[in-house]
């Protein structure tokens, strides 16, 4: 600290210094022409008082009396003696004190003889300062005639001006000596004032319950200010430490802590981007007031807990109708809105896109070529350019959001097929996962898509790309494979290719627990399930419970067959056993969809006029967007799940089905064609197109006794809260930091192999 302070000070002592001797000089200067001044007057009163003597001198010879006007002054004070010049130079009369010195000849005398004006000369002359005043004589008519020189010892003037610098310079020395040593004491004392008290602060804020505020008054102000933050993000960091060690010891289950601690680890700062069409929170207009909804949708189901847990950035297509007014000026807005954790940006489509993009090329022509429902894909020309011009949009939307650090990209589905290359080459150090949340045809199957080239090198344009199951992996490396001149690498799913390498891996997707979604105490579902029994008229009966988006996919028409020809089987389970469908409208605007809740509706009336009873029927079909406590309660309240899906990249619903059950108890009726099915073993598990099978299965479920319930139900559920959705995350995440290391690890190795080539 001494050495600090000797360095503060230097500069101070400095400034004072130069401040100090500019004073002296100035001081010095004034008092110098002071006393030239006083001269210069009293050399002026002589000459005029003796100018008419000396004119007179001039004018007759010089008699004894004029030899005495210039002895007149001698020895009178600092006056030495006067001289009389005539105008040609000749000398007229001069003290006897200045027989020593110049004459009349002298050039200066000369210069007031020609001038005829008056002159002062400061020299030194025979080791003496004299000061000189030539003065012009003229007769009262104005006619110049000679010059009269008064003479002055000046030497005490240079001796005063000493005396003055020596005591103007001790007095300032001794001032700045004093001003220093007291500027010094004063900051060292402040100094180490402000010291004591941060280092204090600082101590207490290791101990959060007893520490003090920070010191306002303190120099070291600046500095509190950034070790506070310090000791905020070290907190965070030790209670998210804690949190993960409390986890571990708990058990080994992925938390939202730990995984907001591993992104931080692999990302630090940096929010994960992710990418995908349907947004996680849809602002709609209700009577001119906005209201929020979560979408149904896988995706946003598995993705939201996600981005809560790592605070991201989510960008999506902005469809609501009152998206638009709650964003900010850079289309952003916080959510969920009742706590906020993370930032979702919107991107604007127009009717034609939005019709082009998602309702045709996405929805039209690749979900059905993915999805082995035989439906035919329509690829339509005009859909694939709006969805080609689509992915742009996006690509430059990213983008937009990007640092000057590597960004991490998670795009999101087959909206985006072309995305990660559009990225790709507008940010070549990014590093961009693809997750595919629905199934991957056979090469075979893919084939037939006009545009199947430029979509495959669109996707390999990530460093990753990721799918539900291990058989979907394969059937991609094998489309890409025998469509692209690429080399597929079997032992580690890799495909090497003209952009670089792409790593195909299974992330078989989750759910977070319930017990996050749902805050409801036992009171409030016991409650929530008498009032959805009386809305819906369900009395006491036994429920089969189906939640499904209004999808095709779904199988809800072979589920609707299967229950009629349960209950042409089982007429004695009539009244006793209600089918509920949950179903949430989706993709209305495409007539396919339209046309299939129609025929839905169509079947559900079919059944319930062929079967029901009294009030009782036996399929109550609940058309709407209901909200995740209306699907929670429902699936807690079932006694039997069915989900009949055709082809499902996952099924979220049989996990939520498993997560619900808090008592063990209940049955899962599980499509053999789902992803979930190869985790499941122990649901039932049937074909929904074999309708006699599909009915056994229900009867089955409904018979099965509890405690094989309960040893099926215990297995699953160990299943599902172990594979939460925060370990699907963390995994890829996981995936996005290998790559990172691999992607830097190929470039030093690649700059080195430069380095040894242009040594050769
Ligand atoms: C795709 C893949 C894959 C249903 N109705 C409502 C509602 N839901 C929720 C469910 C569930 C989600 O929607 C549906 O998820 P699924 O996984 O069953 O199906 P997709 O939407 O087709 O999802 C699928 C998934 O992506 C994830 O990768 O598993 O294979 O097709 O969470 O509970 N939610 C609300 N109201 C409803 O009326 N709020």
């Amino acid at each position: 600290m001494q050495k600090t302070l000797i360095k503060l000070l230097f500069p101070i002592v400095g400034l004072l210094f130069a401040g100090l001797i500019l004073f002296s000089y100035l001081r010095v200067t004034r008092e110098r022409t002071q006393l030239i001044d006083d001269l210069d007057r009293r050399a002026r009163v002589i000459a005029k008082s003796l100018s008419i003597g000396a004119m007179r001198a001039i004018r007759n010879p010089p008699t004894p009396d004029e030899e005495d006007l210039a002895e007149r002054l001698s020895g009178q004070g600092r006056t030495m003696g006067i001289m009389v010049c005539e105008t040609d130079g000749k000398l007229v009369a001069r003290s006897a004190a200045l027989a020593d010195l110049k004459t009349c000849e002298d050039p200066e005398v000369q210069e007031v003889i020609t001038d005829q004006k008056e002159k002062v000369l400061i020299r030194d002359e025979k080791g003496r300062t004299l000061h000189t005043l030539i003065f012009p004589l003229k007769t009262r008519s104005g006619d110049f005639v000679g010059s009269l020189a008064v003479v002055h010892e000046a030497s005490y003037i240079n001796k005063r001006i000493m005396s003055a610098v020596t005591w103007t310079t001790l007095t300032l020395a001794v001032l700045a000596i004093f001003i220093s040593a007291l500027t010094y004491f004063l900051s060292r004392r402040s100094f180490q004032r402000s010291v004591q008290q941060v280092l204090s602060w600082m101590a207490s804020t290791k101990e959060p319950s007893e520490s003090l505020p920070p010191p306002t008054e303190s120099l070291l102000k600046p500095v509190t200010r950034e070790v506070e933050k310090m000791a905020a993000r070290l907190r965070a960091a030790k209670e998210t430490a804690r949190e993960v060690s409390e986890d571990r010891q708990a058990s080994d289950l992925w938390t939202p802590a730990r995984l907001k601690a591993h992104a931080v680890t692999h990302f630090g700062e940096k929010p994960l981007i992710v990418v995908s069409n349907r947004e996680p929170y849809m602002h709609v207009k209700e009577q001119g007031r906005h209201k929020v909804i979560v979408p149904a949708s896988g995706l946003v189901t598995s993705l939201d807990p996600v981005l809560r847990a790592t605070s991201g950035l989510w960008i999506a297509h902005g469809a609501g109708d009152g998206d638009r007014d709650t964003v900010d000026h850079e289309d952003k807005v916080l959510v969920p809105p009742e706590a906020p954790s993370y930032t979702l940006k919107r991107v604007w489509l127009n009717r034609e896109e939005e019709e082009g993009y998602y309702y045709g090329f996405s929805n039209e022509a690749l979900w059905p070529l993915c999805h082995l429902t035989h439906h035919r894909p329509e690829f339509e020309e005009k859909d694939w350019q709006t969805y080609r011009e689509v992915n742009e949009k996006f690509a430059d939307a990213v983008v937009r959001e990007f640092g000057k650090t590597r960004p991490f990209v998670l795009v999101q589905d087959y909206h985006f097929t072309l995305l990660p290359k559009l990225i790709r080459e507008r940010r070549p150090d990014a590093i961009i996962g693809l997750f595919w949340h629905i199934p991957w045809p056979t090469p075979e199957l893919f084939q037939v898509c006009p545009w199947k080239r430029e979509i495959l090198e669109g996707m390999l344009g990530a460093n990753f790309v990721g799918f539900h199951l291990q058989s979907y992996c394969n059937n991609f490396l094998d489309t890409v494979n025998s469509l692209l001149p690429v080399r597929v690498e079997w032992d580690r799913f890799a495909v090497l290719h003209n952009q670089g390498t792409t790593l195909v891996k299974p992330f078989p997707i989750s759910i977070q627990p319930w017990g996050e979604r749902m805050i409801s105490t036992e009171e409030e579902f016991q409650q929530k399930s008498l009032g959805l029994r009386e809305q819906l008229e369900l009395g006491n009966t036994r429920i089969v419970i189906s939640v499904d988006r209004l999808d095709y996919t779904k199988g809800i028409p072979e589920r609707l067959g299967a229950i009629n020809r349960f209950f042409e089987k089982y007429p004695a389970y009539k009244t006793k056993v209600s089918f509920v469908q949950l179903g949430a409208p989706s993709r209305i605007h495409i007539p396919r969809y339209r046309d299939f809740v129609t025929e839905v509706e169509k079947l559900v009336d079919e059944v319930n006029w062929k079967h029901a009873e009294g009030s009782w029927k036996p399929v109550i079909f609940f058309k709407a967007h209901h909200d995740p406590k209306t699907v929670y309660t429902f699936l807690r309240m079932a006694d039997v799940c069915i989900v009949s899906s055709l082809a499902d990249g996952m099924n979220l619903v049989a996990k939520e089905f498993v997560a619900a059950r808090e008592k063990g108890d209940g049955v899962l009726l599980l499509s053999e064609f789902t992803g979930a099915a190869r985790e499941f073993q122990e649901a039932v598990q049937f074909n929904p197109y074999a309708r006699a099978d599909f009915a056994e299965a229900i009867r089955i479920a409904l018979e099965m006794p509890l405690d094989e319930q309960q040893r099926r139900m215990t297995r699953l559920k160990v299943l599902v809260v172990e594979n939460n959705v925060y370990k699907w995350a963390a995994s890829l995440i996981t995936e996005m930091a290998q790559t990172t290391e691999e992607v830097s690890a190929q470039k030093t190795d690649s700059v080195s192999r430069t380095a040894d080539v242009s040594s050769i």
